[in-house]
């Protein structure tokens, strides 16, 4: 089991725990005004993806815990860091004394754990007027890379960030994706799959956090030639469970002998409506399909999606989803049933969202190439390609 220390820093009141709770332990927004400041350091191992541990240390940011930080506990805090998110308050009353102690933590990091990754969050950029963000933002962004520079730091990465909008889930996605091995094969073979399934997208959310940890885009060429021939493919079980990345690579791509195709016959446009799927029954499983609250968003993506493939994606889409999914599988749990998947569709796209692997969800973006496109054959094809291909993905996935 991989288990990796990642040290949440920053000063008192800036919204650390409030974050670590939002993405960790299903919290609500609202839920954070509730939170007591952290006192010391908070422990906490969280599961991502089955084996990959995640050893949260949640430091309170009050002065006098900072005076142990640097002195007393300094080697005890710093040492074997894979990670440090450092949080700043873009609200704060006293930045220069933020930037005083982000210094000394740079120091200290240098010193004890030089390979660590450094994720800097300029935090509750929901206070600032948003057509002033990009500008405030920037500014920041200035006089981080100027303190990195100061103490030798050449490599970090900063977010813009609020518990408010799905910022928080763009940074965090980024930062345990960072940390996941193999993540470059997960996304060459998910790029082969988002061609067999003719999908403008694919995506994959982490199943407990709903981050998304790696996503795959059409390329023009490969719906053109699909286009042509009217036909979609399907996937082909790898039944060698343990052959070399390269063959199941080989398979994936074969056109021959990697999958059937299937002649997919036209069937009726489908509504502005979600599909009728079997209603949940308590205490039980559910495939649910009722279009989440915020359906407004979600169409909006589609939208996007329909009219062409890349230049006008929506560039937070996949945060605002995971945002509107989550609070769906929660409101679920309050219900006693467990959520299982979320088909939405309307006359220009169906995004099929469903329980993947052992530990993640996956979404799969089609449009509608033509009017035809309905939910019948197509849609079959489509989970089946989803059904076919959780097995082949459990090798790049790890469970426990
Ligand atoms: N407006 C706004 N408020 C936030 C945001 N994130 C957190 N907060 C609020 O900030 C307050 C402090 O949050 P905490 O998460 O307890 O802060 P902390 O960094 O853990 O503080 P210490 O434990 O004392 O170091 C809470 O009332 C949160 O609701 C944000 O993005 N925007
Ligand atoms: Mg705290």
């Amino acid at each position: 089991m991989a288990k990796k220390k990642v040290l949440l820093m920053g000063k008192a009141h800036s919204g650390k725990t409030s974050m670590r709770s939002i993405i960790f332990a299903n919290y609500l927004a609202r839920d954070t005004m509730r939170l007591s400041p952290t006192l010391d350091v908070e422990h906490h191992h969280v599961r991502f993806l089955g084996d990959l541990v995640l050893n949260l240390w949640d430091c309170g940011g009050q002065d006098a815990f900072y005076e142990s930080y640097f002195e007393r506990d300094r080697e005890t805090i710093f040492r074997s860091v894979e990670l440090l998110i450092y949080v700043f308050d873009i609200e704060s009353d006293n930045p220069e004394k933020d930037f005083d102690h982000f210094a000394g933590v740079l120091e200290a990091m240098e010193e004890n754990s030089p390979d660590a990754r450094i994720f800097v969050l300029v935090h509750k950029m929901d206070l600032v007027a948003e057509e002033e963000r990009e500008l405030i933002l920037d500014d920041r962004r200035r006089l981080i890379e100027e303190s990195c520079r100061g103490v030798g730091v050449q490599h970090f990465q900063c977010f813009g960030t609020s518990i408010w909008d799905e910022t928080l889930y763009k940074a965090w996605s980024e930062i345990v994706t960072n940390l996941i091995p193999n993540i470059g094969v997960l996304e060459r073979h998910l790029s082969d799959f988002c061609g067999i399934c003719d999908a403008d997208e694919v995506v994959l959310f982490e199943r407990a956090t709903f981050l998304v940890i790696s996503h795959a885009q059409a390329q023009e060429g490969k719906i053109h030639a699909v286009e042509e021939t009217g036909r979609q493919k399907i996937f082909h079980e790898d039944k060698e469970g343990d052959e070399e990345e390269t063959t199941d690579a080989a398979v994936l791509e074969s056109n021959e002998d990697g999958f059937e195709d299937v002649q997919t016959s036209p069937s009726p446009p489908s509504a502005v409506s979600p599909t009728a799927d079997p209603p949940a029954s308590p205490g039980g499983n559910a495939t649910l399909s009722t279009i989440p609250s915020n359906q407004n968003a979600m169409k909006g993506v589609g939208r996007q999606i329909a009219h062409s493939p890349t230049p006008q994606f929506d560039a937070h889409r996949f945060e605002k989803i995971s945002n509107i999914v989550k609070q769906f599988k929660l409101s679920c749990g309050k219900a006693q049933s467990q959520f299982q998947g979320l088909h939405v569709s309307n006359s220009k796209f169906t995004a099929f969202i469903d329980a993947f692997t052992a530990n993640t969800y996956i979404m799969v973006i089609i449009s509608h190439k033509d009017p035809a496109w309905g939910q019948g054959t197509h849609t079959a094809a489509t989970l089946l390609n989803i059904r076919k291909a959780r097995n082949h993905f459990e090798q790049f996935i790890p469970r426990s």
